[in-house]
């Protein structure tokens, strides 16, 4: 009897013991991308899941999802971010202003000089606010990544200038400023999920796209016929790291923070590792037989997209544009 007593007890003792342990805040999360895993957007990912099992002592673990496994593009991924399908996304801006229409003011063309001054706007109180917009939307968007410049690319000429790209069948993101900024160059641009692109230059129903080198890299588009990479850095691509709001509101606070900083951490080293590896990339695709065409015109894009910036002046009041083209 005084044994089973002992035993009873030391019993009650073991659950008090774990109880508390228990309850502690465990979690395995998917985080997607529509990119593979040679992609920056990927290293970065794969770095920020190795810092936080590691911070966490394996509480938290993050699985990857690469190269669209979740979704057809990013706004079909970015659903998925709202309705909690999804726990993370590194996603570009390209759909993004259907859920929360002040990031777009970032799709304007030729709004950033360098890296530098996309640096400087994006860690700043602007890319602050821009995030923190997302929350309207049900999304906890934790800091900026990055896409990098974008460059037209084609199967048919070497575009040096506006002028030679005229007529051009492209396909865009599914991005109001993108599309009116091509139409307004001349071009005749098709709004189009990630997902579909490939396909679509294979099959010729378009003649090119613009995205930047890694992502151009990463796809290996010259086996989709796509010879001809002017640099003409027509707009910066910056990525938002989305997190489904209901994920991250379950989180304890220091959880909470500990993805803030960790994903500030992972962003600034993606970012390097997008830079860094740029120059390597296009003479590796030089070697597959694409040209790049390096002395673009520049003036002439900017020049025949102009006219997108009144489009949309009563969206984006000029005041803000320039606030983020004057920082320094
Ligand atoms: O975010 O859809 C696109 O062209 C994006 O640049 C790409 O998915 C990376």
């Amino acid at each position: 009897m005084k044994k089973t007593m002992f035993l009873c007890l030391a019993l009650i003792l073991v659950v008090m013991w774990i109880g508390p342990a228990s309850a502690e805040y465990r979690a395995t999360m998917k985080l997607a991308s529509t990119q593979p895993m040679d992609h920056p957007y990927m290293v970065g990912a794969k770095k920020f899941a190795d810092l936080i099992k590691e911070r966490t002592n394996g509480r938290i673990e993050i699985k990857l999802y690469p190269s669209n496994q979740l979704g057809k593009g990013e706004r079909e991924m970015t659903e998925g971010i709202q309705q909690g399908a999804i726990d993370l996304l590194v996603t570009s801006t390209g759909p993004l202003g259907g859920f929360s229409p002040s990031i777009n003011i970032l799709d304007f063309p030729f709004l950033f000089r360098d890296f530098n001054h996309v640096d400087l706007v994006m860690d700043g109180p602007i890319g602050r606010k821009l995030l923190d917009d997302f929350e309207k939307a049900n999304i906890k968007a934790l800091s900026f990544w990055e896409n990098g410049f974008r460059h037209l690319t084609n199967s048919k000429i070497d575009v040096k200038k506006a002028a030679d790209a005229k007529g051009l069948k492209i396909r865009t993101m599914e991005n109001k400023i993108h599309l009116a900024a091509w139409k307004d160059a001349g071009l005749n641009p098709t709004p189009m999920a990630w997902g579909e692109v490939f396909t679509a230059l294979q099959q010729k129903v378009i003649d090119g796209q613009e995205n930047p080198i890694a992502v151009f890299y990463s796809a290996k588009f010259w086996d989709a016929g796509q010879k001809h990479f002017s640099l003409t850095a027509h707009v910066y691509s910056p990525s938002p790291f989305l997190m489904s709001k209901k994920t991250f509101d379950a989180m304890p606070k220091a959880d909470q923070e500990l993805f803030l900083k960790t994903s500030y951490e992972a962003g600034k080293f993606q970012r390097k590792v997008n830079r860094d590896a740029e120059e390597a990339k296009l003479k590796e695709m030089t070697a597959k037989g694409v040209t790049v065409v390096r002395d673009v015109d520049r003036e002439s894009f900017k020049k025949a997209m102009a006219p997108t910036y009144a489009a949309f002046s009563s969206e984006f009041p000029k005041a803000e544009i320039e606030a983020i083209m004057n920082a320094k």
